[in-house]
């Protein structure tokens, strides 16, 4: 069957002849993703028993809550901030701390300290390299944000979340820090290890058919959101990582890769009450005022709360 014949069926399956009231949004939409998925079943010559493996596939990728560590291996959420970054740059609006993707792993409520927070329960200690990380946040013309909400989360030796990992405390790795008089944030925490898909999962799954893995480099989280500006959802990389330009979700950037100190100086150890040299990353982020000419960066979707 030929394309335009394809798009007259799906335009016919999607408006009812006695138009009932709809959505034309949803309508718009629906048909093109339709007309698109019947031209690829034709152009491939995809079977039945593909079409249904299909659709059992997505089934167990939803059962499994695993649709948007999908949407990241398959770049689709890259491909978002591909989208988001194009409308800024025709905006006019450039030298922020460049975004990336925010992922699956977010979890709402963490507890909310002024200026520093430590972030780890010392349960990792006896292995990890402690890590501070410090800097301050800026508006567009390079002026501190007092009171600027950083939200920071990362995962933990084994590459684990908290709270999708019930073995580690609450709200383990997890906090938001306002940034004080002066726009500064601080926080100690561990260097973490970078995330892999769960091996046995539908992600891996499929990664695995296209001979693909699905490993992240370590990594830390950011939400940094002020009043009048616009949200960044960001992340650093830890550098060093082997992973580090082989991201399964094609998160990595120019611009996110700071440089990591190890501080050996038994003064500065003393200092932070430490028996051991630590890892110290010195970064600020660099936020946009709120405009009407972007589209905005508060993405709403489904996230976890605890
Ligand atoms: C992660 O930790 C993550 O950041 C992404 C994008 C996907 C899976 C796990
Ligand atoms: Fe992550």
């Amino acid at each position: 069957m030929n394309h335009t014949d394809i798009e007259t069926l799906a335009k016919n399956w999607v408006v009812d002849a006695a138009s009932r009231p709809a959505n034309p949004r949803v309508r718009q939409v629906v048909e093109r993703l339709l007309g698109d998925l019947c031209k690829a079943i034709e152009d491939l010559d995809v079977t039945p028993t593909e079409f249904w493996s299909g659709v059992s596939y997505m089934a167990a990728a939803g059962a499994a809550n695993e649709l948007g560590l999908l949407a990241a291996g398959l770049g689709l959420e890259r491909f978002l901030d591909i989208r988001a970054d194009e409308a800024e740059a025709r905006a006019g609006l450039t030298g922020g701390t460049p975004r990336t993707i925010e992922g699956p792993l977010y979890v709402a409520g963490a507890p909310e300290t002024v200026g520093y927070a430590r972030l780890d329960d010392g349960s990792e200690l006896d292995r990890a390299e402690v890590l501070f990380m410090q800097g301050t946040v800026y508006d567009q013309h390079g002026r501190p944000l007092p009171g600027a909400k950083v939200e920071v989360w990362h995962a933990n030796l084994l590459g684990n979340y908290s709270f999708f990992d019930r073995t580690q405390s609450d709200f383990h790795l997890r906090r938001t820090i306002v940034t004080d008089d002066q726009g500064r944030y601080q926080f100690r925490s561990i260097i973490p290890v970078g995330y892999g898909c769960p091996p046995d999962g539908t992600t891996q799954h499929l990664l695995n058919l296209l001979g693909r893995h699905g490993q992240r480099p370590a990594h830390i989280h950011f939400f940094v959101s002020a009043p009048d500006h616009r949200k960044l959802t960001t992340q650093i990389n830890i550098d060093g990582d082997e992973y580090l330009w082989d991201d399964f979700a094609f998160a990595s950037r120019e611009g996110l890769v700071p440089p990591i100190t190890r501080v050996t100086d038994a003064a500065q150890i003393d200092a932070r009450r430490l028996k051991q040299p630590f890892a110290s990353i010195d970064f600020d982020f660099r936020l946009h005022g709120a405009t009407p000419s972007a589209p905005g960066t508060e993405v709403d979707r489904p996230r976890a709360a605890a």
